[in-house]
């Protein structure tokens, strides 16, 4: 008789490192969780923060070959621990955008590997590109242009893709490429996502793409699920040949590679489902799947807010983007590429720790007496800045650092508030998730700027539970298990040990009052831009109404 298996498996391949994550449905636990810097575990590869940037500062890849070598490592670890042979499930979730280009060979490669040796040293040769463009890359602006023509224009290709042509996303990327390098397309068999690239090496076969990736590619149609004829000509020729096939909603896509359950213990019957992007994943770790009453705000090295959509409207904003989600329907997200970098170098930059910058943001008042920063260290995606660069206002010094720790947040959290205006429905409370959800100075800065409960978990890694709550999902479904997307996160994701984190109710009149700091990092923002005058103005008002 062979028993069931409830442990399920979520890997999680971030910029900066490979997580993975075990739960146990019967234990109601997350039995089993570790990660491999890049950096640290990799130094060879030479990657700063798990990227590897060009001369140009808005190109920036990654190692395909390093995530090979992360994966082998740590499934090694999981089958030392004797763990890989009680998973009944895989799921894979990962930086969203990349994409990573194989050549013709890459499926035989992959289906003839031999357990006894590594497996990088059997896969070096798949690659038609040595490295592969990463989220956090730039540099296809021009390309941007081109598609957005060919398409008739922004409004009609958010319509159609359900972006505006941005610049990390997959398809600008893969036109970049074309142009520069047409020889090399022309020998690229396969272009995988990182989230379908890392699930192949699980299967040993090519894996589909899901639409919570495969909508951030600017080249599928977000009505029809499929991918969009026109952005494909739009894009680089041929191009439908090379891709994924793209499918709806998670799926059990088949079997672990005999390769997979020989050489690290895995069960031969251990099923892979379709693996997605970070935020979708999230998404479903965090329970959100089917709820859009409730958003999320992940502060990891982007930041991002995502909701789910019960319905998909025709009015869309040129600055969010539409994704798919586990059960087929969709989500909204807004992505800020200052993140987590902008926080820590103002932190390194005052010598503070990650406690003083949040007892700073604790006991300094809200509104900072006006003083505010626009802390684009890096090309911002929302607003759109292709032209980094710090501004600071209403005598905002760089001599305090108190002032400046408080502007950077309040500056991250503002823009967000701003730029999610009308998105998805009302939330009524914020789920933070991330590494910067345990600071509590920022959470407070978030109660306090959206005007809602923030409440946070025990499981920062939202993305890799939610890699394993979709593994746990398509594998129950089919066992006959009705639990919803929702009761099935909440069975791992531990609500006890963080209290949620309230509005006060000072801070309202602060930001949102009729002269309040949102409408001056507005002015701000757009006189940034160039589409509005200086904000001396509206900060005066500000410091005569406080
Ligand atoms: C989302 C985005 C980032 C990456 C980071 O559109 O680009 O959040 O997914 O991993």
């Amino acid at each position: 008789m062979t028993m069931k298996r409830n442990r399920f498996l979520g890997l999680d391949l971030s910029t900066q490192s490979l997580t993975a994550l075990v739960v146990d449905v019967r234990e109601k636990a997350v039995v089993f969780q570790t990660s491999l810097d890049f950096d640290a575990a990799y130094a060879s590869y030479g990657t700063k923060g798990g990227v590897l940037r060009g001369k140009d500062p808005r190109v920036v890849h990654a190692d395909p070959r390093m995530w090979v070598e992360a994966i082998d490592d740590v499934l090694t670890f999981l089958g030392r621990q004797k763990l890989t042979e009680e998973i009944a499930a895989v799921g894979v979730s990962a930086q969203q955008h990349g994409s990573v280009y194989l050549n013709d060979q890459a499926w035989e490669t992959l289906g003839a590997m031999d357990p006894g040796l590594p497996f990088l040293g059997q896969v070096k040769g798949i690659f038609a590109r040595p490295t592969a463009p990463v989220w956090m890359d730039s540099s296809p602006q021009r390309e941007c242009e081109e598609i957005t023509e060919a398409l008739g224009g922004e409004a009609a290709t958010v319509l159609l893709t359900g972006s505006r042509a941005t610049e990390r996303f997959t398809g600008p990327q893969i036109r970049k490429f074309w142009k520069q390098d047409p020889g090399r397309y022309a020998q690229t068999g396969h272009i995988a996502l990182v989230s379908s690239f890392a699930t192949s090496l699980l299967l040993g076969l090519p894996a589909p793409v899901d639409c919570g990736d495969g909508f951030g590619t600017n080249l599928a149609d977000i009505r029809t699920g499929r991918w969009s004829r026109k952005a494909l000509a739009a894009t680089a020729p041929r191009l439908r040949k090379k891709l994924p096939d793209l499918v709806r909603g998670d799926r059990c896509l088949g079997r672990v590679s005999p390769y997979l359950a020989k050489r690290y213990g895995f069960h031969p019957l251990t099923e892979v489902v379709t693996g997605t992007g970070d935020n979708p994943s999230s998404l479903a770790g965090l329970g959100l799947v089917g709820d859009g009453g409730r958003h999320a705000v992940s502060l990891g090295t982007s930041d991002t807010y995502f909701a789910y959509l019960s319905r998909l409207g025709k009015e869309r904003s040129p600055e969010g983007h539409v994704f798919g989600t586990a059960d087929g329907r969709h989500m909204v997200l807004l992505c800020f590429k200052n993140g987590s970098l902008a926080r820590e170098s103002i932190k390194n930059r005052y010598r503070l720790s990650w406690d003083d910058f949040s007892e700073i943001l604790l006991t300094t008042p809200p509104g900072n007496q006006g003083r505010v920063m626009l802390p684009y260290l890096l090309p911002e995606t929302t607003p759109r800045v292709p032209a980094p660069g710090v501004r600071r206002y209403g005598g905002l010094t760089t001599g305090d650092a108190q002032a400046n720790v408080r502007a950077v947040a309040e500056a991250q959290i503002m823009s967000m508030f701003i730029h999610s205006r009308g998105f998805g429905e009302k939330a009524e409370a914020m789920l933070v998730t991330a590494g910067g959800s345990e600071n509590r100075g920022l959470l407070q800065v978030i109660a306090d700027i959206f005007g809602r409960e923030v409440r946070t978990f025990e499981v920062k890694d939202s993305a890799a539970l939610g890699a394993a709550v979709r593994a746990a999902r398509t594998c129950l479904e089919a066992r006959g298990d009705r639990r919803t997307w929702g009761d099935l996160a909440k069975l791992f994701i531990g609500t006890k040990q963080a209290k949620p984190v309230f509005p006060r109710r000072e801070a309202a009149a602060v930001y949102h009052g009729e002269n309040g700091l949102l409408s001056v990092y507005e002015t701000c923002e757009r006189y940034a831009l160039g589409r509005g005058p200086h904000p001396r103005e509206e900060i005066r008002r500000f410091r005569s109404g406080v």
